[in-house]
């Protein structure tokens, strides 16, 4: 393939702003799907994904579009994704591509993740498209936004800005030849050895992992001897091919060219996403950088309902997938053997969990999810020492901690004026410290320095709840600071459950486990006997209330009995109750509900 007919080019934006549907429009007009094929939202082929409405994974598409030259181009688009868990996405996406379209909603303007995404394509110097979508809506503000744009990026300031309906397909003509002419060709060097980005990876279970890349230099056919040059895994590419968007085999990738190579490696282990893929005879002397591991914001204990071993298989491949998916091996008292998960936020765990039942059929246990705290401790006759803690088991104990430090970050939120005042309210009650505010075309910018673990899981919903939906909000890790935080500990029968400790602000224990408690009791299953629930801090109990028992409590029922033989009941009731103090208890999933819808 002539390189000067290619364009990589991926479509960024914040959430919801229409990529997805720009890409059907793409498509349509390409005739890359069939009209009979095509349904909105083709690229959202995941169960999650319908299910929400959102994009989770990049998808990558090859398309023919005979310009107005005459010319026949290969498109290579990538759709990705725009809510901010799934960055990470984006973030590979962009070392696979030559140019971005940035997209902007005609109703929404410029959003948090518009510039953050945009700033990930500045930072690599790629050029840049606007494109403002949703022009047929009766809320659409051409001008505003143009103005937002161009305030966003002067470099765009005297740029053509297109104006599209991904919808109605108003404008997609233009904007395909704009894609043509002012996005640049790859460039490389066809006859250097091979060179290619494995960008992304997927687990077929027939196939083995099946790598998507970018070929740099040299060219990439069917059959050739390979080698991965992090770990000098070597393969056998049993077939490649390019996506349209299903999988379409082809006899050879070219330099610039996108697509997929079957490795025929069945451990998932063996293939990084980032890693170079060359020749085994004519290796490459230089790796590609790679990628940076993407950071957890959230952590989580993932628990198998029956079968540890399917959920280890299970959740590897979805680790191929999804790399900013980090695991570790876990063990609970309460919950047997599990895994410790590291996640982009609470949206990308509820999608994991999803993931694991919908496509492997797993069901899984999940606990409140975490940040990771540093905390400073004093043993005895040891120096002092700071410990990171992601698990709240792993606390140390209250009479060795000297300070608790919490991840903070800067949170940057864009809203309509109208609900700056409700949204300043929600900030303090989440322990937020103000320190910016400004104005931004028609959005008031408001800039708070926040605990993580106070944004990380409804602080969202509430944002958007009280906006309308027009609110949006961006974070930055800014490091860590000291608070006064302590380990909630949860009894239940007298015996500790470990898999529903929690960390918390002391000022926030009294309602918490209160509200906790309370909520224990409806969920908890109950067993012949009252068993009480209790939350502890620092060893004493701070609330407490009894999970009623199945049948009534003979001793205290009111009926009249003779008074020896009520106390030999409650002895025999006692006596239980010290027995079951030591039986298991069964924790459903709706246990941990109780804990992620604390205030
Ligand atoms: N009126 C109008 N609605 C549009 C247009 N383009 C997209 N939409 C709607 O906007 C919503 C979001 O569209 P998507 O294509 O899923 O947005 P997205 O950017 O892919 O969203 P994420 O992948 O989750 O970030 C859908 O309900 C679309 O029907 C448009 O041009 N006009
Ligand atoms: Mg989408």
């Amino acid at each position: 393939m002539n390189l000067k007919l290619i364009r990589n080019f991926a479509i960024i934006s914040h959430i919801d702003h229409g990529k997805s549907t720009l890409s059907d429009r793409l498509m349509e007009k390409t005739k890359t799907v069939s009209d009979r094929e095509m349904m909105p939202h083709l690229l959202d082929s995941m169960e999650v994904e319908q299910a929400h409405g959102v994009t989770v994974k990049s998808r990558t598409v090859q398309n023919t579009y005979r310009a107005n030259d005459g010319q026949d181009y290969q498109l290579n688009l990538i759709d990705t994704p725009g809510h901010v868990d799934f960055n990470y996405e984006v973030k590979k996406s962009l070392s696979a591509i030559d140019g971005v379209i940035l997209l902007v909603d005609a109703t929404q303007g410029v959003q948090a993740q518009t510039v953050a995404n945009w700033r990930l394509a500045h930072e690599l110097g790629l050029p840049i498209l606007p494109v403002l979508n949703k022009i047929d809506a009766a809320s659409a503000q051409i001008d505003e936004s143009e103005e937002q744009i161009r305030q966003l990026d002067p470099a765009l300031a005297e740029r053509k800005i297109y104006h599209i309906s991904a919808k109605t397909g108003l404008g997609i003509a233009d904007l395909l030849e704009a894609i043509v002419h002012e996005l640049p060709a790859p460039v490389g060097d066809e006859n250097s050895p091979l060179k290619a980005l494995v960008f992304d990876s997927e687990y077929d279970a027939f196939q083995g992992v099946i790598a998507q890349v970018r070929v740099i230099d040299g060219t990439l056919k069917k059959g050739a001897a390979l080698q991965l040059m992090a770990n000098g895994q070597k393969l056998l590419a049993k077939e490649v091919g390019i996506y349209q968007p299903n999988r379409l085999p082809v006899n050879e990738l070219t330099i610039g060219e996108v697509g997929y190579v079957v490795t025929g490696i069945k451990d998932p282990k063996q293939v990084t996403v980032g890693d170079t893929l060359t020749s085994q005879n004519q290796p490459t002397k230089t790796a590609l950088p790679g990628y940076q591991q993407s950071q957890p914001v959230v952590y989580a204990g993932i628990y198998p309902v029956d079968d540890y071993n399917a959920l280890q298989e299970a959740l590897q491949k979805l680790a191929l997938n999804d790399t900013s998916l980090v695991l570790r091996d876990e063990q609970s008292e309460a919950m047997g053997p599990g895994f410790r998960a590291g996640f982009l936020g609470i949206f990308h765990l509820q999608i994991i969990k999803e993931r694991l039942e919908t496509e492997f059929g797993i069901e899984v246990v999940v606990t409140a999810p975490n940040v990771s705290y540093r905390v400073q401790v004093a043993q005895k006759g040891q120096d002092i020492q700071t410990v990171t803690v992601t698990n709240p088991t792993k606390f140390p104990d209250f009479d060795q901690i000297l300070t608790v430090e919490e991840p903070v970050v800067k949170a940057t939120i864009m809203t309509p004026s109208d609900s700056v005042n409700q949204l300043m309210k929600l900030a303090d009650d989440y322990r937020g410290v103000f320190m910016d505010m400004g104005n931004q075309g028609d959005y008031v910018r408001l800039v708070y320095q926040m605990p993580l673990s106070e944004i990380a899981y409804d602080f969202f919903n509430q944002l958007k709840s009280l906006s309308h939906g027009y609110a949006s909000f961006s974070t930055e890790a800014i490091g860590y600071q000291e608070a006064d935080l302590v380990k909630v500990d949860v009894q239940v029968n007298y015996a500790q459950v470990d898999a529903l400790a929690f960390v918390t602000h002391r000022s926030r224990v009294a309602e918490q486990t209160q509200q906790l408690v309370h909520e224990l009791k409806m969920t908890i299953p109950r067993c012949l006997y009252p068993m009480p629930v209790q939350a502890l801090v620092e060893g004493r109990v701070v609330a407490r209330v009894d999970v009623p028992p199945l049948r009534k409590n003979a001793a205290v029922n009111g009926q009249a009995r003779s008074i020896s033989k009520k106390q030999a009941l409650l002895r025999r009731q006692s006596a239980n109750k010290r027995q079951a103090a030591q039986s298991d208890i069964e924790l459903p999933q709706a246990v941990f509900n109780a804990l992620l819808s604390l205030k």
